[in-house]
Formats: structure tokens, sequence, C-alpha cells
């Protein structure tokens, strides 16, 4: 059947009248149905090997433009509509975004679904239902306010399967529920799945704020996905929600495996469990209780684990490696515990060395210990990041197996990054080099012809203006900034931390603020965009909002200032406003403290889009640098290695930085009157104190040269050619940071789904 004539079915079953009568709503509704049920329909790709990624977060976005994407039946869908006078893009906008994750990891995930469905291989993914997703973010009094987010739908993307599984708790077991999304292959007839897992009877009370009754296990399990900080309340719920993901997913994995006909001893060799960070980890000796419950031995069962389960390193912080007690687990998972025990017993046997134990001699269980010891594989997520594993960070895992540590520089989904989210430059690269860097994101390089080009490099610029008019027309309906599409879109968006310095950034807008008011006029006007959540139990990270929007309504009110310089922080910034603000970006900042960001995945997905990017020499930026050309790349401040060496040090003092001439006006200014006259004294004479004695992140150690630097990129982009120049060679090496590619190398050298 075509899918017109099953769309027409759909509206009347439903609705009892056809499309062109319906509502939007109802057309979004049927829409969703539609492209749910012609992606459920699909075989999956049938290989050697089956993938399962085990993640804690899948941050989507929303669903329904890249589906009917990768079904090939977008256009047509537009066209139709558009004959009965409606726009798709106005349809596609009431779609509630599924904000399961909170930031790089849960979108990398996503991002990664998406590739491996369209390299036809076989994998799906393993995750939580969260009733409630990252939380929504709004400003009152120029503070970050938290709302519960309301995604989930009477009517919704998940399918029911009805398969369950027991997952036993110390107190009680509970029924692990499994729904399906179906994860269609773009340009091909396969779908894979995200398996989310869910509570039989979850709590459906009304919340007031984002608290609720963390001790209710039985219905709130799975309420609410963690912000990703260390909040200590609750951290015992976390470790449930992990645990009833890892069983049920096992659980799911040695039930598909019967189905095959295959028997639980030869697991190794049919399945593969990609470990997301340590979220998932308890799927090792989880695993293996799963597998002595069938009959094998300790030793068989192990072995099988080790050959199944690789894991990904996303972080060098240590704050954010997990570990618990082991009386947490003691709780939760008691049928694990012997495990874990037996997995560190025979650890330290072979490796005495007691830095790199699974338990410590305090009984905490250092979860990636676990995954290092009894995995075959571990990866960094970026080429500097793996070497700072290897040589530091994780140095004594690397002497003991120095054959399971591999590199797989992140990579993005150009199908939602490019051609879903800027049509107009999509169309542009199509008419120029052809549209098969679609399937092959390297034939991007062709652009390189055309450097010289000035009729591209001319179409370049004016592809870039008319998404910067869009964004600031956006703007404009949603908060009410009437921005100066004119004036160069910087844009710093990303999860609120200190180590990605948006409070350098700050520095950055005091500066020309001062600047401006002694008469100093920049070389033209300037656009400074944020988007970013903090945590909400990250007290600094709050600071620092509270000084960006205090910024903001100083130039606002400043008629001297605001033709020159403005601030514009968007409100719950999340995925469809990533979609709005990449597009539209002349500088992306990607400042990062050198050796803090893994690899970063906004940086790929602004390069894609013709943004130069103003940064350290930090996670994937250094990779981009190689690949564009120190032309075409704008970085400056400190190495890894000193900052590293700094730290080992405990060199680092910020006192005799912060009395420098140029650093000290900026960093008293955020006690300045002006600023006091607007925020919250207590707010920002904290982050005040912090900056001048702790600035653990080390922003005054590069802020100078960051200024010095970002005012040499707003003087380039003076010359448009020039500029367009560079836009053009980013864009042509955009290619390498496709997921398409990341995923290619995860197969070849960790899964091998394509037979052994
Ligand atoms: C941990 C314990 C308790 C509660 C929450 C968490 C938690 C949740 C999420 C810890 C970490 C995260 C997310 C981490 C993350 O997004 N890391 C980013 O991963 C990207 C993909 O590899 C990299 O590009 C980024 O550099 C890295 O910061």
């Amino acid at each position: 059947m075509e899918w017109k004539e099953r769309f027409y079915q759909l509206t009347r079953e439903r609705f009892d009248r056809s499309p062109d009568q319906c509502g939007d709503r109802q057309l979004y509704l049927a829409l969703m149905l539609l492209a749910r049920e012609l992606s459920a329909n699909r075989p999956a790709p049938e290989t050697g090997r089956k993938l399962y990624y085990f993640s804690a977060e899948f941050l989507m976005g929303k669903l329904l433009s890249n589906t009917l994407l990768a079904l090939g039946i977008r256009d047509s869908v537009r066209e139709t509509l558009l004959a009965m006078g409606r726009d798709l893009n106005v349809i596609e906008e009431l779609e509630p975004e599924p904000s399961l994750g909170n930031g790089g990891l849960g979108r990398l995930a996503a991002c990664f679904l998406d590739s491996i469905a369209a390299l036809e291989l076989p994998g799906d993914g393993v995750g939580l239902n969260y009733h409630f997703g990252l939380f929504h973010q709004n400003f009152v009094k120029f503070k970050q306010a938290e709302y519960p987010d309301t995604w989930l739908e009477e009517e919704n993307w998940l399918i029911s399967t009805g398969r369950t599984f027991t997952v036993p708790f110390g107190a009680m077991d509970l029924k692990a529920v499994l729904y399906d999304i179906p994860v269609p292959g773009a340009g091909n007839g396969y779908a894979n799945r995200l398996h989310l897992f869910d509570l039989e009877e979850p709590a459906r009370e009304p919340w007031v704020g984002i608290r609720f009754d963390k001790g209710d296990i039985a219905h709130n399990l799975t309420s609410f996905l963690y912000p990703d900080d260390g909040d200590e309340a609750g951290r015992l719920l976390r470790v449930y929600q992990q645990y009833f993901m890892v069983s049920a997913g096992a659980q799911l994995i040695l039930q598909e495996l019967e189905e095959r006909g295959y028997r639980p001893e030869e697991l190794a060799d049919h399945v593969v469990i990609q470990i997301n960070d340590t979220h998932p980890s308890m799927v090792i000796p989880e695993m293996i209780r799963l597998l002595m419950a069938k009959g094998l031995t300790f030793d068989q069962a192990a072995d099988q684990v080790s050959r199944t389960c690789a894991y990904t390193n996303h972080t060098i912080l240590a704050e954010a490696l997990e570990k618990w007690p082991m009386h947490f687990i003691e709780t939760v998972a008691p049928g694990i515990v012997p495990i874990i025990r037996e997995l560190d017993r025979r650890t330290r046997e072979a490796h005495p060395d007691p830095r790199t134990a699974i338990v410590d001699g305090n009984d905490v269980v250092h979860m990636a210990h676990m995954d290092i010891h009894w995995g075959f594989s571990v990866n960094g997520v970026a080429a500097l990041h793996t070497e700072i594993l290897k040589k530091s960070e994780l140095k004594p895992f690397y002497d003991l197996y120095p054959g399971k540590f591999n590199n797989k520089t992140n990579g993005v989904t150009l199908r939602r990054w490019l051609e879903a989210c800027n049509p107009g430059l999509t169309a542009l690269l199509d008419e120029v080099i052809g549209d098969g860097w679609r399937r092959d994101p390297d034939q991007l390089e062709k652009l390189m012809a055309f450097r010289e080009d000035t009729g591209v490099l001319d179409r370049l610029l004016e592809v870039k203006q008319a998404s910067k008019d869009a964004l600031a027309r956006h703007l404009w309906v949603e908060q009410g900034l009437e921005l100066d599409s004119a004036s160069v879109f910087d844009i710093q968006s990303k999860r609120l931390h200190e180590y990605k310095r948006q409070q350098m950034n700050a520095l950055y807008v005091i500066s020309k603020y001062l600047a401006i008011r002694e008469g100093r006029l920049p070389e033209r006007p300037i656009t400074v965009f944020f988007g970013a959540k903090a945590a909400p139990s990250y007290v600094m990270a709050k600071h620092i909002i509270h000084l960006i929007l205090c910024l903001q309504e100083l130039t606002e009110r400043d008629p001297r200032v605001r033709p020159w310089l403005r601030v514009a922080m968007v409100e719950n910034y999340n995925v469809t406003w990533a979609e709005r603000m990449i597009p539209a970006c002349d500088i992306s900042e990607q400042i990062s403290l050198a050796s803090k960001e893994a690899s970063g995945t906004g940086n790929m997905k602004f390069m894609a889009n013709g943004a130069v990017t103003l940064g350290t020499m930090d996670g994937a930026n250094v990779e981009i640098a190689q690949l564009v050309g120190q032309d075409n790349i704008y970085t400056f401040g400190r190495s890894s290695d000193t900052v590293i060496d700094l730290y080992h040090r405990w060199a680092y003092r910020p006192r005799d930085l912060y009395h420098r001439e140029a650093i000290e006006p900026l960093v008293d200014f955020l006690v300045s009157p002006e600023l006091l006259a607007i925020g919250d004294p207590a707010d920002l004479s904290a982050l005040w104190r912090d900056m001048k004695n702790k600035d653990w992140f080390m922003a005054l150690l590069d802020v100078e040269e960051y200024i010095q630097t970002r005012d040499r990129a707003i003087h380039d982009y003076g010359d448009r050619r020039a500029w367009a120049k560079k836009m053009l060679v980013n864009i042509a090496h955009a290619g390498y940071f496709s997921s398409d590619r990341t995923i290619a190398q995860y197969e070849k050298d960790i899964w091998h789904l394509r037979g052994v």
C-alpha cells in the first residue's frame, strides 16, 4: 500500500475525516502513527552477531521529521500537505521533544542508533523510559528555575511489545515492561529498535517541582532522568534504575539468543554489548548471574561475558567516574554482590596493584575498573582523550592490557545535523557537488575545488544569512528579543559546567562592555548566544547562568552598548533549539580547559554547518584543527600537557593572575554597582570569590589569549569572501565527523557484527 492510502485510512479511523479536514494536531498524530507503523513493519538487518547498545540516556530529539526522511517519504508528504494548504514544518513543531538525556553522551547514543541502522547493522538500543526527561528550564528573576518535562503524550512513539521480565531487587521483585521505538535505516529497507524498559505501574500523579518520593521505588523507578551531577540525595534510586535496566536488558538478550536457536554458552559468538560509560556496568555481573542460573559454571559465564562486553569512557573528570558503596548494591541487587566479590578476588590474584582493584579498601565498587578487567575493549571518544586515558588517567590499566585500548573519535549524524536542520545548505551542496555526500560524507571534500569560486562563496554567505534571519525571528517570537541578524552570531551551547568555561565567555562580554562604555567600539556588532542548562544542585553553574542573564539585561538596557553588543540566552536549550541555532552560527565557541572535554560533538555539528571554531586544543577540536588547518580555526590557550602538569603540582594560583591589569577589572565587574543593581549580590559575589580564589578550571589562565583571539576572529569576519572560504573549508572536512564513519570503525575494530 502506498503511504498516502494508509494515511487517509488513519485519519478516517481516528478522526472520521479526510486529511484536508483535519486540524494540525490531528495531522501530527496521523503522521506519527503512519511513520511508526511503516518503520515497525520493516525487518531487522540480519548478519552474524547482534549488537546491544546499553545506555542510561538516549537524547533522540523530535522523531517525526527524521523518521519521514529515513523512510524516504518526507518530500512527498510535504507536497501532499502543501496541496491542502498545510505546512509540514508547522506540524512537525507540535511534537514534544523526548529529552531522555542530559547532553553529549545521550545525543551520541541517538546519533549512533541512526548510523547503525543506516549501515544495515543489526543493533538495538537498551535504556529506560523516563516519564519526565531532563527538566524544563525557565528564567525567573535572571535565574534558572526547573519544571518537570512532561513529554509523554497519551499517544506516542512507544510500541508495547507485550514482553516483560522480572527484576529481582533485595526488597522485592519488580516487573519490567518492554516498549520499543523503531529506528528505520536511512536509504535502506531495514529497522532496528530502541528498547525502553518501564515499570508496570509507573506513578501518574502530577509533580510539584522536580521533587518526589524517591523511596517509592515500585512506582517511581522510571519517573525521572538524573541530571548529570553527583547529587548525594537519591543516589540509591540511580542504582535501582541502573540495575533495572541491565537486568531486564540481559534477560532480553538471552531470550532473543534462544529464539535465534543458540545456547547460552554461545553468547559471545552471537552478541556484543557496548556499555555507554559506566552507567550500565552492572550488566557484567548480572549477565554472569543469569548464565550461571542457566547452568554455566562461573568460569564459563565469566569467559562468555568478557568476550561480549566492551566499554566506552566519556570522561576523565574524577568526580564523574562512578563508584558505588557495596552496601548500596547489597540493598538493591544482592544477587550480584557475590559475583562482584569473586570478580574482584580473581582480579586481585592476577594483579595485586591496589590502584586497579574493583572493590577498594572502603568496600566501594569502581565500576570502570570492572569494565576494563572484564570487558574486551576500552575506548575513548577522541584521539587526545584516548591518549590521556592511556598516559595518565588509566595508565595502570593500559600497562596491563595495552591491546584492549582503542580510540573511536565521536561523530554526529549529518542526516539530522545537516540535511534535516539546514535544508538551504543541503540544497546548495547538492547543486555544487552532487548529492553523493549524503551517502558518503567524505565526498564533502569535493567542495574544496570551489574554494576560490566567488559564486559559490557568495551563495554560502546567503544561506548563512537566511539561517541567521530565521533564528532572529524565532527569538523574537519566543523571547521577545529583537536581534540584529547583520551582527556576528557567536554561539556557545552545551551543558553548563565550569570546565566548559561559559564564565570565561562572560568575561569576554564584560571586556567588550567596558570597552564600549569607554568609547572603544568593536569592529562590528556582535551577538553572543548561550544555550545551557545547569544541574539543579550544581550551585556554581547556576551562578554562571545568573551572571549571563544579568549581562543580557545590562546590555539590553544600555542604549550606547546595545547596537554593538547583545547577549541572547535561549530558554530551555534542547535538541530542537540546537537545530535552529547551529545553522545560524558564525563563530562556534569550544573553549573547555584543555584535557577536560573528552570529545565534544556540538563542535562537529557547528563545523558541518559552516561555523568557524574558536577553541582550545581539547577533545575533538584537535582533530578539527588538523583537518582544516590553522587558517580555518582560531585556537588559543594552554595545552593539555601544561594543564595536567599544573594539577599534578597543585601549582595553579588564580590570585596572581587576577591582579593582572587586563583581568582585575573584568572579574571585579561581577560585583560592580551596575551588575549588583540587576542581580543577586549573594550569588554574584560567591562567583566573584570563586573566580579569584579557586578558579578550579583555570578561566583566568587563558582569558587574555582568549580575548585577543576572539577579537582577531571578529576582525577577520569583515573580509566576507575570506571568511566564506573558511566556512567552505570547514564544511568540506566535516565528513570525517559523520557518525557513519565512527560506527564503521566500531564495527571493524570492536563489534564484528558482519561475521567474525
Ligand atoms: C552520573 C552519576 C549520577 C548522575 C548522573 C551521572 C551522569 C550523567 C550524564 C554523568 C555523566 C553524564 C554525561 C556525560 C557526557 O555527556 N559526557 C560527554 O560525552 C560526549 C560524548 O562522548 C563527549 O563528546 C563530551 O566531551 C562528554 O563531556
